[in-house]
């Protein structure tokens, strides 16, 4: 029987969307906890279901995760391979007022059309563990956390300045401000003081940081959260205020240097400030301060503005030399980090040295660099000078003497700043949690109970943002208005929501029991499943998702709830798809590829194909229509290749073919398990230029064909397996095993040589390239010694024998 006619040409159209069907219809990806097999979860972000449809960078990530879950699923393991919606947010909101729709109708369609396209690019989920943020069923548990986060004092209300944005309307987390901008909108954000629900994130920023060390996450990505963190070790010192009881802490890094601070700054908003202003200086203070605030009122110090302020007219005594240092107010210091107040030490800081160029204050060198004469500022160590007693005491060493003076003084202590702030948790709009408090004028705050989870969203039809800063929920007085479950008297329930990340704090442990009633997760199931193994999403959430994350699991984990301190031990950041212009893709550069045309005109196969075949997962790389195309050729001579195979009998292959098939298992294998699937492409490309000159091939070799081929093109895996007579789904067979005895047998010695003399030997594979065969020479002990400190004038190589350094002593 001819399984392929002559004639028939790979049609994706008719075979793709049948096999999705049959995957669908034999719960082929349903996972189920096993204690036979070894589990592997694999997560991929969740997206936000937004009106744009899924983006072909999305397709990347999924179609990785994707071809990584097959691949562990063929190669015997247990997998889960979940999806989901974080569906909370702005965007949805907004659009919903648009359009005078639902934000809850519009979710329901978004999602629709996101689970449509992810299907029709074959990716094997386990859509019975579907979850989606918005769901009442899924929320309860948000709002549960929120509550445990509240018994263990990690929550708290306060009344602080806030980024609020005026365009959306609500206030936003410091990791949601990119640059002074809305990471949403991009309008410039304002400083709003306003009552806020707050996570005490600060809490942990030890733990979030010495949990870094162990996670197999991008090294960039680790540097973002460590930066953001930012643990500085310093101390604080204390200056009396001359002729008066007050005092100023500052903090400093760099204590060595106090003997050159010529000056002490405070920030504008400092409480000290009104105090130390002296009557002659008191006009030119208050216009100073008016003129430094920003359009909103607040001020937004961080921004890389010129450095000025004004002179208070006050005096600290220095704590060791007694001089006057005059008091200023500068909008380089920030009043939210250290104490607000810093010793300016022009010779040795590059902000303070600008300022005291400006207004002329000294600058007194008392660091020495130890080699080179360095041009102040110098911000390098060195010994000290002009320092008393520590003249000539490394600065290092001088820090931990100074410190232990200024603690007998009692003028100092070591103290240990991060730049971390509490993550600012409520927002002013409806398309959120309902956060589960309610206020009492007799007993304060309550938490909703338990057993009263979810407090759903009314169902309202004025969802506007008020811009009063009181959410829309304020006005919805029936919803508003309820007993207090502590004493019944008359509660209004809290009306802010919580912020877009609430809902992706915990969604992995969701996964592995989403339908369960009495809990965030079951036991079992979490000590089946958890933690995650390999999670894939993008570099842009390194502080928001991926800090929040970690810190909801340590404290669920301190709760006793989970058992792992970390959620991800394993975090893979995608590389972006750029536009064919080498652009980041945009609607208004008019770039973007709808993924949904790519699997119209070549098909999904080709789609996946082509995605791990442009670069390693990481790497950001343009979009290629040739390449795409590329992707479709090979497809369709895989199907002739097969199509011309089908009736192989024979059960024994070609030496050659077989070696070759066993380098190209080989080869996909790492390929896939690296994250470079690129050179799993690769490979069967040049086994397939290789294996089309054969006139006949063994049937076993066109089955592992197949297998190598089903997590990349699963579709035509599926049609030309089942058409070989196969009767379960590929996505069920075991991976090929390499050969490694016959790898090896294959491999050839290869002598080196320095000068004619042997000095090592070197197995490689046969026809390895004279480059490659040089660079693995070199790393041969007894070789490299020879090589140290000489010139190699030339190589010469007999090819798959000898290699011969010729080198000429160095002179
Ligand atoms: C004196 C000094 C001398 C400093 C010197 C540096 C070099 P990191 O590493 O980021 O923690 N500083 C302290 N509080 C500040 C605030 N609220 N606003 C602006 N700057 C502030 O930086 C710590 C250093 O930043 C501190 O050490 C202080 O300047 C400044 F040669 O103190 B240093
Ligand atoms: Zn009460």
């Amino acid at each position: 029987m001819r399984i392929i006619s002559g004639m028939e040409q790979y049609d994706p159209k008719t075979i793709e969307a049948k096999w999705q069907q049959y995957w669908l219809d034999h719960k082929t990806f349903a996972a189920q906890a096993s204690a036979d097999k070894k589990k592997m979860y694999i997560m991929d972000m969740f997206p936000y279901p937004s009106g744009d449809g899924l983006h072909v960078g999305h397709a990347k990530i999924y179609t990785a995760s994707d071809l990584m879950a097959r691949y562990y699923r063929m190669k015997g393991f247990n997998v889960l391979h979940p999806m989901g919606w974080d569906a909370f947010g702005l965007p949805t909101e907004n659009t919903a007022i648009k359009k005078g729709v639902h934000p809850a109708q519009l979710t329901k369609q978004n999602i629709a059309r996101f689970r449509k396209q992810m299907k029709s690019l074959g990716l094997g989920y386990d859509w019975s563990r579907e979850i989606n943020t918005t769901d009442p069923e899924y929320y309860r548990w948000t709002q549960w956390i929120f509550l445990q986060l509240f018994q263990m004092g990690l929550a708290y209300e306060a009344t602080i300045p806030i980024n609020w944005c005026p365009s959306c309307k609500t206030g936003l987390a410091n990791e949601e401000v990119i640059d002074g901008k809305c990471e949403r909108c991009g309008t410039s954000v304002e400083e709003k003081p306003m009552r806020q629900w707050m996570l005490r994130i600060t809490q942990y920023a030890d733990r979030l940081l010495l949990g870094l060390e162990g996670l197999d996450w991008p090294k960039h990505i680790k540097d973002i959260q460590e930066n953001w963190i930012g643990k500085s070790e310093g101390a604080s010192v204390t200056f009396e205020v001359l002729d008066s009881s007050s005092q100023v802490d500052v903090f400093t890094t760099r204590v060595d240097t106090i003997f050159g601070a010529t000056y002490v700054v405070v920030s504008p908003d400092h409480p000290l400030v009104e105090k130390v202003t002296t009557k002659a200086q008191a006009a030119a203070v208050a216009e100073y301060i008016e003129s430094s605030k920003d359009v909103g009122g607040g001020r937004l110090a961080d921004r890389d503005e010129d450095k000025t302020g004004v002179f208070t007219g006050g005096y600290v005594v220095h704590p060791f030399t007694n001089e006057k240092l005059p008091i200023w107010i500068a909008n380089y210091v920030l009043m939210t980090y250290g104490t607000g107040a810093v010793m300016g030490v022009p010779a040795h800081d590059e902000r303070d040295f600008a300022f005291a160029t400006t207004y002329s204050l000294s600058i007194r060198q008392v660091v020495m660099s130890t080699d080179v004469e360095a041009e102040l500022p110098y911000v390098g160590e060195g010994v000290l000078t002009n320092s008393k007693h520590w003249d000539g005491v490394p600065s290092e060493q001088a820090r931990e003497h100074i410190v232990a003076e200024l603690v007998e003084k009692s003028r100092g202590a070591k103290t240990t700043q991060y730049k971390l702030r509490d993550w600012v948790f409520s927002r002013q709009r409806y398309w959120g949690e309902p956060i589960p408090l309610i206020h009492c004028a007799t007993c304060g705050v309550v938490p909703v109970p338990e057993e009263d989870l979810p407090v759903t969203l009314p169902d309202i039809d004025r969802y506007e943002p008020t811009g009063t800063g009181e959410s829309p929920l304020a006005a919805v007085s029936d919803w508003v208005n309820v007993t207090c479950p502590s004493c019944s008297g008359p509660g209004k329930r809290e009306t802010n929501t919580m912020p877009q990340w609430a809902g992706s704090s915990w969604y992995w442990l969701r996964y592995v029991s989403p339908q369960y009633a009495e809990g965030v997760a079951r036991k079992e199931d979490m000590k089946a499943w958890l933690p995650v193994d390999l999670y894939l999403g993008g570099a842009e959430h390194a502080v928001l998702h991926l800090l929040y994350a970690r810190f909801w699991q340590k404290a669920l984990f301190d709760q006793g709830v989970v058992f792992d301190e970390e959620p991800f031990n394993c975090f893979k950041a995608v590389g972006l798809i750029l536009g064919e212009d080498n652009q980041k893709m945009s609607k208004s550069r008019g770039n973007v590829v709808n993924p949904d045309d790519v699997v119209a005109e070549y098909g999904a196969d080709t789609l996946r194909m082509y995605e791990m075949f442009v670069g390693p997962f990481e790497a950001s790389v343009p979009w290629d229509t040739k390449g795409i195309k590329g992707a479709r050729r090979f497809l369709d001579r895989v199907w002739n290749f097969v199509g011309k195979h089908q009736d192989a009998r024979s059960m024994v292959e070609d030496d050659n073919l077989e070696l070759l098939l066993h380098k190209m298992i080989k080869r996909v294998s790492e390929g896939i398990e690296e994250l470079k699937f690129n050179t799993g492409v690769a490979a069967m490309m040049e086994w397939l230029n290789e294996a089309e000159k054969k006139e006949a091939v063994a049937r076993s070799t066109v089955d592992n064909l197949l297998k190598l081929l089903a997590p990349f093109a699963p579709h035509m895996a599926e049609e030309l397996w089942s058409r070989l007579g196969h009767k379960d789904s590929i996505a069920e067979a075991a991976w090929p095993e390499v050969d490694d005895a016959l790898l090896n047998r294959a491999r050839v010695k290869v002598v080196v040589q320095v000068n004619g003399k042997v000095r090592g030997e070197i197995e490689v594979d046969p026809g390895l390239p004279q480059a490659a065969i040089e660079g693995l020479a070199r790393e041969v002990r007894n070789v490299a010694k020879y090589l140290e400190g000489v010139d190699v004038m030339k190589v010469i190589y007999v090819p798959n024998r000898l290699l011969n350094f010729v080198v000429k002593p160095a002179s």
